[in-house]
């Protein structure tokens, strides 16, 4: 809940007419009545569900390596040379961050060494959304980080009537296997395996309420990346923000779906009526205004905050996935902020330079969930796995309050080993 106190210094000029939030009860048991079958009947199964959901009869599952090349003939140059780039942009940094990831080795007293490894997962998954556009960088946000990471494999599943250029994002993000699947079952499949699909340890990438809950229910038997959400977009400004370029900002993203929440938060009070004015004014004449219209109408918000202190406590508070910062010191501003996907410092960082091409990671916390994670990078392919190891001094500083620790918990198999290591004549004559 925000603090009364915060709320207090905050103006609302237009608020959300609904809820992000809906009742998810009628796609939980449709998505656990698929993930049964899945399990059960495997490709059979998966047979049915692209035959009752996506109307299509499919035969082989897997894309041949033939049908993967023709896609990526069939990309025009332009296209092919673009998500290129994107690649290159998310690799490159993907390589930068797995560098700070360092194993690590101590003695953290005499005799007694700790350390860790990083670990690749070994088989991951990227589900790729069809969606109302096909989004060629959904490929390569997913894909390119596990093989920086050194994934065994890295298998793809796209819905069977996804455009065939997915198919090409999919083979130059690096894919090893890419299968025709899409929505429930496609999770299912992973996270369970069928007689054409392997199972995996982890699965990544967004997808509509199906595919989301459906991560929900596999987590655990697999790990997931996170439950993703309508895209979001929040801005923070003071005096110095651009009512145009803040309402294109916001509707740039409020024409991914009708769910999109969008905002803007600021201490200036003519800004604020000068955005909800321009945002009506560029609907008028967006092309997209059919999903952007009703996303800002239902989800979009503006609030004027009393200070610097209540805005950036309010943002804090939604921690959108995307947050632009329009101050006048904005790394100073941003330097302050806390919860947020990824942050856009100034008015030359657009979001959709980060939708698409310059490196960051596109999949990023929505729904609050920024107050606990950050998004998908290289990291979240890894393992950090720890190890020990101890001569006789470490032995000498851990056996004892381990053995007391034991049996005072009535651990007595506990207290042996403990003891075993210590003075195993001692304990060997105890058990006998
Ligand atoms: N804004 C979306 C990603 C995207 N937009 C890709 C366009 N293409 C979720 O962060
Ligand atoms: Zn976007």
């Amino acid at each position: 809940m925000l603090d009364p106190a915060i709320q207090a210094r905050i103006t609302s000029i237009k608020a959300p007419g609904r809820s992000a939030l809906t009742d998810n009860g009628p796609v939980e048991a449709t998505v656990k009545q698929v993930i049964d079958e899945v399990r059960k009947r495997g490709d059979a199964a998966l047979r049915d569900y692209s035959r009752e959901f996506d109307k299509i009869d499919v035969e082989h599952f897997e894309v041949s390596a033939a049908e993967r090349q023709a896609a990526v003939d069939a990309l025009d140059p332009q296209t092919r040379a673009d998500t290129e780039f994107a690649i290159e942009r998310v690799r490159a940094f993907a390589e930068a961050q797995r560098a700070t990831l360092l194993p690590l080795e101590i003695e953290a007293l005499p005799g007694l060494h700790l350390g860790h490894r990083i670990i690749p997962i070994a088989r991951v998954g990227a589900y790729v959304p069809g969606g109302r556009y096909p989004l060629l960088s959904a490929p390569v946000m997913t894909i390119v980080p596990a093989k920086v990471a050194g994934c065994d494999e890295v298998i793809a599943c796209l819905p069977p009537g996804a455009h065939q250029a997915m198919i090409a994002g999919c083979h130059l993000s690096g894919a090893d296997r890419i299968f025709r699947v899409g929505g429930a079952q496609a999770i299912a499949a992973m996270a369970y395996g069928t007689e054409s699909i392997p199972a995996v340890d982890k699965i990544f990438g967004p997808g509509n309420a199906f595919v989301n809950e459906a991560k929900r229910q596999v987590f655990g038997l697999v790990g997931i990346d996170q439950l993703a959400g309508p895209s979001e977009i929040f801005v923070v400004a003071d005096d110095t923000g651009d009512a145009v370029t803040i309402a294109v900002d916001l509707l740039a993203q409020a024409e991914h779906d009708v769910r999109t929440r969008v905002g803007l938060i600021t201490t200036d009070r003519a800004l604020a009526e000068a955005t909800l004015a321009e945002v009506e004014r560029q609907l008028a004449n967006l092309p997209t205004a059919n999903v952007a219209g009703p996303a800002w109408r239902d989800y979009g918000e503006i609030v004027v905050c009393e200070d610097e202190a209540a805005m950036l406590a309010y943002s804090d508070f939604i921690a959108a996935e995307h947050l632009q910062v329009h101050t006048r010191d904005a790394h100073a501003t941003a330097a302050r902020l806390r919860n947020y996907g990824s942050l856009f410092i100034g008015v030359s960082a657009s979001v959709v330079y980060s939708d698409k091409c310059c490196g960051t990671n596109h999949t990023l916390p929505t729904m609050g969930a920024g107050r606990y994670t950050g998004g998908l990078w290289v990291g979240s392919y890894l393992k950090t796995c720890t190890h020990q190891w101890l001569d006789d001094r470490g032995i000498a500083a851990v056996a004892p309050p381990a053995i007391r620790q034991s049996a005072s918990e009535g651990l007595e198999g506990h207290r042996r080993a403990a003891a075993l290591r210590l003075s195993p004549k001692q304990l060997l004559a105890e058990i006998g």
